[in-house]
């Protein structure tokens, strides 16, 4: 307790005012008590205290000039936390809520989610305070083209790979990639989640989506139960949102909710997949249009949700998929979702959940998957796409979701039966927590002091 203590204090001091951050930190040193407290290697290798400080941390100007000929300045980011296990691996959210906190939490749990995936990948993140909503093609292309003219110098396909997050997405990759080509002269996998005209992956769209549900089908197996039948909750509308529902669908579930952070929607007989792609992929409209299509569903304003909360979580249902953002599942959400004996939950959004609401799941002992193993689909889809840039090479569609499930699986039962040798069997967050340290603490004792 002491050290966690002692840790967060000090990076209080040393990195002010950075709330998500000290939330990620403060749950994964929770989590790693146990075996810190019986192997003092990592104590006498200072891990902790080289974990938290990211190896590098790169903050720029982003000046672009909107259509209307005005000069507009944004900060971007791009934090190369670790490399123990490989490249800097992560992507790059556009968000108008980002900042060094947010960047930092991020960078930090996919170190640890990356280590998950067996794959040899190191953790990063970056992104911009720049706000997608509302700007013209024209303007997203400008910006992207300016981000790229700091970030260029600092990527590259063996030593740091940025891939999409909130915001950005195949059109924003192409317009990165096409900016870093013309500076560098460099065709390579520097970027993942391409268009799959030129080195894309397929199954990279989906991966995030389909593997948080294949992650839900694991954990329910193993408490012989099964996706088919179940009603379930998802939140966000973007690209992780989309695919969890249409991999519910495949697997026999009913999705029946959806949102942006304009509100919420809930459609009693399922969510039409087909016009929420039009929405949102095509259209690249707010949810509250749904309606129109379908008068059947009922739309709740953000204004309408609860003070305590969001209103997707108070529908009574089997299963929530969070995957929106940050902090968009409160205690009293998780209140809501076990009082309405929801059996599972898997994380699809980095952190969705609150540090309350995830003591609230561990209590009820319910299957609780979180993100940074349930999500950990996308960085290792992302990862099948550098090894098929790298050589070369085009797998299909069914070769990489096979390896996406195999995947999956082992990361479900890495995180179990490390739960279980520490003694908590049903505790995924402590058992991919230190599944993932360890893979990562015991390569940066084998490299030195570094
Ligand atoms: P998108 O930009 O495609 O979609 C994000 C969705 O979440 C939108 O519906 C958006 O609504 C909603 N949202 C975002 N921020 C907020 C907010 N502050 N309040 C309410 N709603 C919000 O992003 P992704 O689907 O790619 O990402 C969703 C989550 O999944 C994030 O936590 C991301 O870090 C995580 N993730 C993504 C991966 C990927 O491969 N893309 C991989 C692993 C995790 P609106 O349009 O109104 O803003
Ligand atoms: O949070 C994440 O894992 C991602 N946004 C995907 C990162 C990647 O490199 O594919």
């Amino acid at each position: 307790m002491t050290y966690i203590h002692n840790t967060i204090a000090r990076l209080k001091k040393t990195s002010p005012a950075q709330a998500e951050f000290y939330q990620a930190v403060e749950e994964i040193l929770d989590s790693l008590q146990p075996i810190l407290e019986t192997n003092e290697k990592y104590k006498a290798h200072a891990i902790i205290e080289r974990m938290v400080e990211p190896e590098r941390q790169i903050m720029f100007r982003v000046p672009w000039v909107d259509d209307q000929g005005n000069v507009q300045v944004n900060k971007g980011y791009r934090i190369e936390f670790n490399s123990a296990l490989g490249p800097y691996k992560g992507g790059l959210r556009f968000h108008p809520s980002v900042n060094a906190s947010i960047i930092k939490f991020l960078g930090f749990e996919q170190v640890f989610k990356n280590a998950l995936t067996g794959l040899p990948i190191g953790g990063g993140k970056g992104g911009a305070n720049f706000d997608p909503k509302g700007k013209s093609d024209a303007e997203i292309m400008r910006f992207c083209q300016s981000f790229i003219n700091e970030l260029y110098r600092h990527i590259g396909p063996t030593s740091d790979v940025p891939a999409g997050d909130i915001g950005v997405g195949a059109r924003e990759i192409g317009y990165m990639f096409g900016q870093y080509k013309r500076l560098t002269g460099n065709y390579d996998g520097v970027f993942t989640g391409k268009s799959l005209l030129w080195g894309g992956s397929l199954v990279r769209k989906e991966a995030t989506g389909y593997g948080c549900v294949y992650f839900a089908q694991y954990m329910l197996e193993d408490h012989n139960q099964s996706l088919a039948g179940k009603t379930c909750l998802v939140s966000g509308a973007g690209n992780v949102a989309i695919y969890t529902i249409e991999k519910l669908y495949e697997l026999g579930a009913r999705p029946i909710t959806c949102s942006d952070s304009s509100g919420t929607l809930y459609h009693e007989t399922g969510i039409n997949l087909a016009t929420l792609k039009e929405l949102k992929e095509v259209r690249k409209v707010r949810l509250a249009e749904y309606l129109q299509y379908h008068s059947d569903a009922r739309y709740i304003p953000a204004s309408d949700y609860p003070a305590d909360g969001h209103a997707v979580w108070r529908f009574p249902a089997d299963l929530a998929f969070p995957c929106a953002t940050q902090n968009e599942l409160t205690a009293q959400d998780a209140q809501a979702l076990v009082a309405n004996g929801v059996i599972a939950i898997s994380e699809g959004a980095n952190m969705p959940s609150t540090q309350d609401a995830v003591e609230v799941f561990l209590d009820a002992n319910i299957c609780y998957g979180p993100g940074k193993a349930a999500n950990a689909g996308g960085v290792a889809t992302s990862q099948l796409e550098m090894a098929q840039n790298a050589s070369m090479q085009t797998w299909s569609f069914a070769k990489v979701d096979e390896k996406l499930k195999v995947i999956m699986k082992n990361i479900y039962r890495n995180a179990r039966d490390t739960a279980v040798e520490f003694g908590e069997p049903n505790n995924l967050v402590l058992g991919a927590n230190i599944a993932g340290f360890r893979k990562v603490a015991d390569a940066m004792i084998e490299q030195g002091v570094v």
